[in-house]
């Protein structure tokens, strides 16, 4: 990144720190007095399970997985009331974004949060038993109140996984745009360069775009190998749109 300026972090506030009524907190701590870092977006998410398979590919297979997902959904603390199932989804920038984040965020085990760092965000959190149908533990979910991108490579991965380039302001602009020319279609885990019914038309002419993601676009339209999934690209274009206004995931 050559302008510091522009250095961006992702923070989800997720569903526990809802449920505890914690937002004030978290965000009056993470605010430009305490940090020097400003809002460059910002939106409530319900978390559909495409998004938040992507947001934790990197744990997919591991015990805690499933559980993972079900937390960040909103599931485990909000099991019958989805209005409440949401995390509130935040972009800061400036310099060292990531780094001062992480920084008050604290270790990722809340557990490791209290010893090491008392005081930090995190050390407010909770570690959750994850059982089997009989009663066995299998490992443990750590309820850690916030994410918040571990360095500069995820933070780009996931911001242009969570928002899309018109939801921050042009100026503030940490990754290259382009203008999409084509109408993309999405139904049933594939790709269509056209509108398809009963799928989603994520992107058409005249739409602003992340550069990476039409680049993706392009390459799997031609069956040729990405370096992300369509999922990726997809996943931030069905943010808060109703399941039921079209199938494919
Ligand atoms: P961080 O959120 O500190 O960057 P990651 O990205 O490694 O940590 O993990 C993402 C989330 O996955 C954590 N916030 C935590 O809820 C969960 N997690 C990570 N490692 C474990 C683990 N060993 N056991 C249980 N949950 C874990």
């Amino acid at each position: 990144m050559l302008n510091k300026e522009l250095e961006q972090t992702l923070v989800l506030i997720k569903p526990d720190a809802l449920k505890n009524s914690l937002t004030g907190y978290v965000l009056s701590i993470l605010s430009e007095f305490h940090t020097g870092l400003r809002f460059a977006g910002t939106k409530i998410v319900n978390v559909h399970r495409m998004l938040a398979e992507e947001h934790y590919a990197e744990h997919r297979g591991k015990a805690f997985y499933l559980s993972l997902l079900d937390y960040i959904m909103g599931l485990i603390h909000y099991p019958d009331e989805p209005w409440k199932q949401r995390v509130i989804a935040l972009v800061y920038q400036g310099p060292d974004a990531v780094k001062k984040i992480r920084e008050i965020a604290g270790p990722t085990n809340p557990l490791a949060a209290r010893e090491q760092k008392p005081g930090c965000i995190r050390a407010l959190g909770t570690l959750v038993p994850i059982k089997d149908a009989a009663g066995k533990m299998l490992a443990e979910r750590m309820d850690n109140l916030i994410h918040a991108s571990a360095s500069d490579e995820e933070a780009e991965r996931e911001i242009k996984l969570w928002f899309k380039p018109n939801d921050i302001p042009p100026s503030m602009h940490a990754y290259p745009t382009e203008v999409c020319d084509v109408h993309y279609s999405y139904k049933d885990n594939r790709l269509y360069k056209d509108h398809i019914p009963g799928g989603i038309c994520f992107l058409s002419p005249g739409d602003v775009a992340w550069k990476s993601d039409l680049e993706t676009l392009r390459l799997l339209q031609q069956d040729l190998q990405a370096d992300n999934t369509l999922e990726t690209v997809v996943a931030k274009y069905v943010i808060n749109v109703r399941q039921e206004n079209y199938c494919g995931y």
